[in-house]
């Protein structure tokens, strides 16, 4: 008996899990839809060989335009939705609460009205976050309470609250909340601290840049591999019921050690001198190549993030299969041949 093809929209398919999430769902044999944004930029650089070769369908819309959503449902009549589009960085969700609220929050409830209106038997995924736990100490679990401390949290909570465990408790809408741990890769945007650690340790080098500042280097985060993170967000709509889940490695490291690593994958090594916004990162020569600058820390900091994913584990089946020491050299060797490729240089790492 031949079987029907599955149909998914993902929203912000153009960011780093989109771009993951794409290829899983299009290599389970999915018609795969993306909701595209208009940017003065070019917006495909993730997705870019999936959609030249046709492999995915991008629709004009935006999270903060109801219409768009409405006729993008429409028009793809989604079995599945992930909702992946946010403005996701916490330090910008501090100078911009307002469009903060306006995307993660009201953005989710469009989505989700759409969606629901259009055919209740739906599965929604929802991108929730370790942040939303904010001052709760680690472990962090689905149980956990949650005390956000940025606009970016408290909206990712707010829409969690009302149309996550709301809309599933009042209408049996079938959505599920990944409380989703830092996960990272070469595709992550370069204002988020791994890709920028790896991205400027790269430049630093192949002597194209001289040093990197950073904020506080003292923040714990569980780091996994995105490519794992989005089996989880599927393997989560395939469940006979909607539930929530912690995704996790459960282990954390400081901010200050992924430099380590990172350094270490490129051959570098990095001695610490110094306390506070006056401690320094220096080179076997002796170059200080990593200085504090205050200007990166954040009003409020969440300080400690380590989340237990026992109940993903054991529901899902799910497990991380890249290290933290497997992600860092991932990425160190990624932005060292793509920096080497783009400033014209031959570089090799043994
Ligand atoms: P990302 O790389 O920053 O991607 C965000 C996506 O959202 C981009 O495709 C962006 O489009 C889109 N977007 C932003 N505003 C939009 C709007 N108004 N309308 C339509 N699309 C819009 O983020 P990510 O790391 O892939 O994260 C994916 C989701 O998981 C986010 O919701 C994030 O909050 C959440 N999350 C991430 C992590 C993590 O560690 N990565 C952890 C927990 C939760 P443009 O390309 O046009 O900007
Ligand atoms: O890489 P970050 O900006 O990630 P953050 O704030 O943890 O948020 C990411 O993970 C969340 C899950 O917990 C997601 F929901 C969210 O969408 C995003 O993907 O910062 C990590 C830590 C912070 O403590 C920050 O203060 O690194 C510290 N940090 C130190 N120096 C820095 C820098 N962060 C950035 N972005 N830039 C710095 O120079």
């Amino acid at each position: 008996m031949k079987q029907i093809q599955k149909r998914a929209l993902i929203t912000g398919i153009t960011g780093q899990d989109g771009s993951y999430l794409a290829e899983l769902l299009y290599d389970k044999g999915y018609k795969v839809f993306g909701l595209i944004r208009r940017t003065s930029t070019d917006p495909l650089m993730r997705i870019e060989k999936l959609y030249f070769s046709e492999k995915i369908t991008l629709l004009n819309g935006n999270m903060r335009d109801i219409s768009s959503l409405e006729r993008i449902i429409a028009e793809t009549r989604p079995d599945e939705i992930y909702n992946l589009a946010a403005q996701s960085d916490v330090g910008i969700s501090f100078s911009c609460p307002e469009e903060t609220f306006e995307i993660n929050y009201y953005g989710v409830g469009r989505l989700v009205n759409a969606a629901m209106r259009q055919n209740p038997k739906v599965r929604i995924y929802q991108a929730s976050t370790s942040e939303m736990f904010g001052k709760t100490k680690p472990p962090q679990n689905e149980t956990s309470q949650f005390q956000p401390v940025s606009p970016y949290g408290e909206a990712k909570l707010k829409a969690h609250e009302d149309f996550v465990k709301g809309y599933r408790e009042r209408y049996g809408l079938f959505i599920c909340s990944g409380f989703l741990f830092n996960h990272e890769s070469p595709r992550r945007g370069k204002h988020f601290v791994t890709r920028k650690i790896a991205h400027s340790l790269a430049k630093i080098k192949l002597g194209l840049q001289k040093s990197l500042e950073l904020g506080n280097l003292n923040a714990r985060r569980d780091w996994g591999f995105a490519g794992d993170y989005v089996e989880a967000m599927w393997k989560m709509l395939q469940q006979k019921r909607p539930a929530d889940f912690v995704i996790a490695t459960g282990q954390s490291h400081t901010v200050r050690e992924f430099v380590e690593v990172v350094a270490k994958a490129m051959n570098m090594r990095i001695k610490w001198q110094g306390k506070g916004e006056k401690e320094v990162g220096v080179d076997d020569s002796g170059k200080v190549i990593v200085r504090v600058n205050k200007r990166y820390y954040r009003p409020r900091e969440v300080n400690n993030l380590r989340g237990n994913s026992g109940k993903a584990r054991k529901i899902l089946h799910w497990r991380p299969k890249v290290s933290f020491d497997g992600l860092a050299r991932m990425m160190a060797v990624e932005d060292l041949k793509t920096v080497a490729r783009e400033n014209g240089l031959q570089y090799k790492l043994n």
